[in-house]
């Protein structure tokens, strides 16, 4: 039976020009700064994203752990979104690894609220202590995919500079944002200090992610990248692919944002009042599912080779990407229907009326 993975975008595997192109890469050492293929690929994203300098790193995760470190001294407060990846899936790496303490905002669909941040600093004195960064995410994954508008992230971006703070984007699926805001990626570079975003996701890529910013901010973050054990030898192997992903795996992102529009509208006529497919702005559809038996749901739609993640006890996330195609997603639409028709608490209801 063929797999409609839906667990996330980063099941994607390489295509086989990313394959070719891994065979076919010019490799030296990149702890020694000698790697081709690396060096090329960082100047070419500094470049589509207006930065001066870039890093290629292992993973979203540790390019953003290097950019906090990199961007903070130990002691700093961090103001973040709270569901932002680097409060709830990094292992409180920020506090391990960098020492900071994150100081957290409720923001609907992901964003900061302008406001709140600039209080946040302004209220800094002898007392309370400094943010001196402040961390946004675009597009923002647990609050659905959501976009960060440009003109909100800038005005974010702009009270942190204001209050002396840097800003710093977590732009894991930024080509996402781009792609369905029609904003071009360099214009989100143009308004933060520095940057990363990923390969490995819904471009493609089978490793890696790009961290952007300053020459100076490049530099430290190297370090910081070999402290963690990210320094990598004959990385232009996976540098290759990356490229590749960058290179012609943008656009075919709407494709992927169809398919979400198309299952939420179908989830949503299952199962009325689910999951509103005007919230459904990227790759991502969000399933509310109170009173389920959310894991029954998954279960079952797995059995029918479906497979979504539970998100808790209540929701279940379902992320499109080239690995489904659209007969999947209406394999996944009934799959999803079946599941519902069958759980136990919609049977106990109909028994009940
Ligand atoms: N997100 C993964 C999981 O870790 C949740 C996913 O399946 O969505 N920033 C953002 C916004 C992310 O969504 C992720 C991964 C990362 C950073 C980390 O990237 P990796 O997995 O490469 O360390």
């Amino acid at each position: 039976m063929d797999i409609v993975e839906l667990r996330s975008d980063t099941f994607t595997r390489p295509t086989p020009e990313m394959r070719k192109a891994m065979a076919d890469a010019e490799l030296g050492d990149d702890v020694w700064g000698e790697d081709p293929t690396a060096i090329s690929l960082q100047e070419h994203c500094a470049g589509l994203f207006g930065m001066e300098a870039g890093l290629f790193v292992p993973s979203g995760t540790m390019g953003n752990e290097a950019a906090l470190k990199a961007l903070t001294n130990p002691g700093d407060d961090v103001i973040a979104e709270s569901r932002s990846h680097v409060v709830l899936y990094e292992h409180g790496a920020p506090a391990v690894i960098s020492g900071v303490v994150l100081r957290l905002i409720d923001g609907p669909n992901g964003r900061l609220s302008v406001d709140a941040v600039a209080e946040m600093i302004a209220s800094a004195n002898e007392h309370t202590s400094r943010p001196t960064l402040v961390w946004q995410e675009n597009t923002h994954n647990m609050s659905g995919g959501r976009v960060i508008p440009l003109e909100h992230l800038a005005a974010v971006a702009r009270v942190a500079h204001e209050g002396g703070a840097r800003a710093f984007l977590d732009g894991a699926r930024i080509f996402n944002a781009s792609v369905a805001s029609g904003v071009p990626v360099r214009a989100y570079g143009a308004e933060v200090d520095a940057l990363s975003f990923c390969f490995s996701k819904g471009l493609g890529a089978p490793v890696g992610s790009m961290l952007l910013g300053s020459s100076e901010f490049i530099d430290r973050a190297r370090i910081v990248r070999q402290m963690l054990g990210g320094g990598m030898r004959q990385v232009g192997l996976l540098c290759a692919a990356a490229r590749v992903a960058v290179d012609t795996m943008v656009e075919r992102l709407a494709e992927d944002h169809e398919n979400a529009q198309v299952l939420a509208h179908g989830i949503a006529d299952a199962l009325p009042g689910s999951v509103d497919p005007a919230e459904v702005e990227t790759n991502m559809v969000f399933v509310d599912l109170p009173g389920l038996d959310v894991e029954e749901i998954v279960r079952s739609m797995w059995d029918e080779g479906v497979r979504m993640a539970a998100l808790g006890p209540t929701r279940i996330r379902a992320v499109t990407s080239k690995e489904v195609d659209r007969a999947g997603i209406d394999r996944a639409i009934a799959a999803f229907g079946q599941a519902v028709r069958g759980s136990n608490a919609v049977r106990d209801a109909a028994v009940a009326v």
